[in-house]
């Protein structure tokens, strides 16, 4: 092969080797940059609205999920136990929900509305293309953060009853829902999410509150006593949405290790006071009478709407 041909297969040769890696690189630092999973595809809607739940494999990437579990635990560490923003309490006193803090406080660590006072936390709970998931599952036009809360089952962590979510908020919507972020693999072994699919068709908005007893919720849904259940193991960086009028709840942590989670409850915008007392500031529950809308936005912050432009 004479000299210039060589020349020319050589530079041929090279092109290709930076091409490839280029391209291996810009891959690289793309998937990186990849954000959250977050397509909901119309299979997933028809599928969350017939049970009522849904999963969603590998939401997070591994630099995401890191980014979470750091902006959670800072979050927590600076609450120093206080467990909602402006309301007397800590974690692991009596809430005046739910009877019997001494077992309820081995249930979960509960740490409510921690994108009031972290800002890192604040850059997760507001993202409108999480907020867009909710919507697109719930068919809503849009949706307020109701409250975000850390749910941390430590090791031999007691299980969390059957109960239902809605009925403790101040609004009354058959489409509230919730997202559940594993920081942690959720497994059988250390208290991953139980749902029973379909039973937000048939609950309603009285409240039991969580009992200590497994099956009390089948006292007033007797219905449901011999249905059947689905357990949610989650790799950690997956996450589920469930209505918050399905019957759910969660194993006991059998292991010496936590079950972390990071979730966050959603209201349709739209919705209207009911009279009851949750998580809202006390200046605001004398402001409002039952009926009015719920539009705080320094409360409740719209995070995604179709009626107008994104936030
Ligand atoms: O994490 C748990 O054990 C229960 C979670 C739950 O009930 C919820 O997110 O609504």
């Amino acid at each position: 092969m004479p000299a210039c041909q060589n020349i020319h297969v050589i530079v041929r040769f090279v092109k290709r080797f930076f091409l490839k890696h280029s391209i291996g690189l810009t891959y690289t630092t793309l998937k990186k940059s990849i954000s959250m999973n977050t397509v909901i595809t119309t299979q997933q809607v028809q599928f969350y609205q017939e049970n009522g739940y849904i999963i969603i494999e590998d939401f997070l990437n591994t630099a995401e999920l890191d980014t979470w579990r750091a902006a959670v635990s800072t979050a927590i560490a600076e609450r120093k136990g206080q467990k909602i923003p402006g309301r007397p309490g800590k974690i692991n006193e009596d809430d005046g929900i739910n009877k019997d803090a001494k077992y309820h406080s081995k249930v979960f660590d509960q740490l409510v509305n921690l994108w009031q006072t972290s800002e890192e936390v604040k850059q997760l709970m507001l993202n409108p293309k999480i907020g867009e998931m909710a919507a697109t599952l719930a068919e809503v036009d849009g949706i307020r953060i109701w409250h975000d809360q850390a749910l941390f089952k430590k090791p031999w962590g007691n299980p969390t009853s059957w109960h239902l979510d809605t009925p403790f908020w101040s609004f009354s919507d058959h489409r509230a829902l919730s997202i559940w972020v594993a920081l942690d693999d959720a497994t059988l072994e250390n208290g991953c999410l139980f749902f029973i699919p379909g039973t937000q068709k048939g609950t309603g908005f009285d409240n039991l509150g969580i009992s200590k007893n497994m099956d009390a919720i089948f006292e007033v849904y007797p219905q449901y006593a011999t249905a059947n259940t689905v357990a949610a193991p989650m790799k950690a960086g997956s996450c589920s949405f469930h209505n918050g009028l399905t019957i759910h709840g969660a194993h006991a942590n059998m292991t010496p290790g936590s079950r972390r989670a990071m979730t966050c409850a959603y209201m349709p915008d739209g919705s209207t006071f009911n009279g009851n007392q949750n998580v809202l500031p006390d200046a605001e529950m004398e402001r409002l009478k039952i009926g009015d809308l719920l539009q705080n936005d320094t409360l409740n912050p719209l995070i995604f709407t179709r009626k107008s432009s994104n936030i």
